[in-house]
């Protein structure tokens, strides 16, 4: 508690501390009481019971206190809140992609990052996007959630004000490795920044293994034989396999159409032992120049 990470860990640090020691007081308080009632009023020293009516001083006590306790605790909470929804209009700009099961970052110069890269001391804007289920990108350190909805452009902002590395976490539960689906924001000095941003050169890998791990091909997809959600991607290339289309078991080659096929429209040809609804169709994500550096790479892993 009470780190400076970022621009909203003191509001909503402040509100919780509140709120806990409104708690606390009333827990000891109100056992305390509990206690020295018992004594107080125990059959011995107070043989006969006696019903109380109408008590104006005390209701008026205890309607009055609590209702300017809650209302402190909304005042706090409140303004710890507030800032988070008033997204300024100038700052960095990145759009953060969720997908079953991870994080991509695209930054206003096309760059993309698996983890969150941002200066320190400058106002970062994430455009949340999904491409196929209801995700919440949370940073605990931050104090910041939001919910990250297909089809709805959510949005949320911080600075980071402490130089480190922090984790970014999944906060809606969206299927099997929901728990893996994790990245982190790395605050870093302006200059360095600047280094990083600018240095949109792709590291020397397969433009095929480039295109997998932007749409997130390999959270569901092994290249080493290990079965994760679908197929492993290790020799398949060339060798057949067994499918249900339209219900009825056949045995189909992995070659150009086959693979096309799969990644444009997977619930076609369902591979046997696995399940169909999980991939989503990537007509529209991946191109067909796309494909075939998928399909060059593919031929790659014997
Ligand atoms: C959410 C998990 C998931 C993601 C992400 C995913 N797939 Fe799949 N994929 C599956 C499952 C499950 C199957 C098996 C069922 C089927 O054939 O539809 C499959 C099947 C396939 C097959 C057929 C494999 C075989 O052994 O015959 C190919 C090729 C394929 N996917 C390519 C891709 C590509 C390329 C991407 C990224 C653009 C991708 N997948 C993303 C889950 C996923
Ligand atoms: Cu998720």
């Amino acid at each position: 508690m009470f780190s400076n990470a970022s621009n909203f860990v003191q509001g909503v640090d402040t509100s919780f501390a509140i709120i806990l020691g409104a708690s606390l007081f009333f827990l000891v308080g109100i056992t305390g009481v509990m206690v020295y009632f018992v004594v107080r009023y125990n059959k011995n020293k107070h043989p006969e019971a006696q019903d109380v009516h109408e008590n104006k001083k005390l209701e008026i006590t205890w309607t009055v206190i609590p209702t300017i306790l809650v209302l402190v605790m909304f005042y706090f909470g409140w303004t710890g809140y507030e800032p988070m929804r008033k997204i300024p209009e100038e700052g960095i700009k990145v759009k953060a992609h969720a997908q079953m099961w991870s994080w991509q970052f695209e930054y206003e110069n096309g760059k993309y990052s698996d983890t969150l890269v941002v200066p320190k001391d400058e106002a970062v804007i994430l455009d949340l996007i999904s491409r196929d289920v209801v995700h919440s990108l949370y940073i605990p350190a931050f104090r910041i959630k939001e919910d990250v909805v297909p089809g709805v452009n959510n949005k949320m902002w911080f600075i980071g004000q402490e130089l480190g590395k922090y984790n970014i976490f999944c906060a809606e539960f969206c299927g099997d490795l929901h728990s893996k689906m994790l990245s982190s924001v790395h605050v870093i000095a302006p200059e360095e920044y600047n280094v990083w941003y600018n240095d949109t050169t792709q590291p020397e890998i397969h433009p095929g293994l480039v295109v997998l791990k932007k749409n997130a091909c390999v959270s569901c997809h092994s290249l080493d034989g290990t079965r994760i959600v679908g197929p492993s991607f290790k020799g398949i290339w060339g060798h057949e396999v067994e499918v249900i289309t339209n219900g009825e078991e056949r045995t189909v080659m992995v070659d150009e159409d086959y693979v096309k096929r799969s990644i444009y429209d997977p619930n076609a040809d369902v591979v046997k032992g696995f399940n169909p609804g999980l991939m989503i169709p990537y007509q529209n994500l991946v191109t067909e120049e796309e494909v075939n550096e998928i399909i060059d790479y593919l031929k790659t892993l014997k």
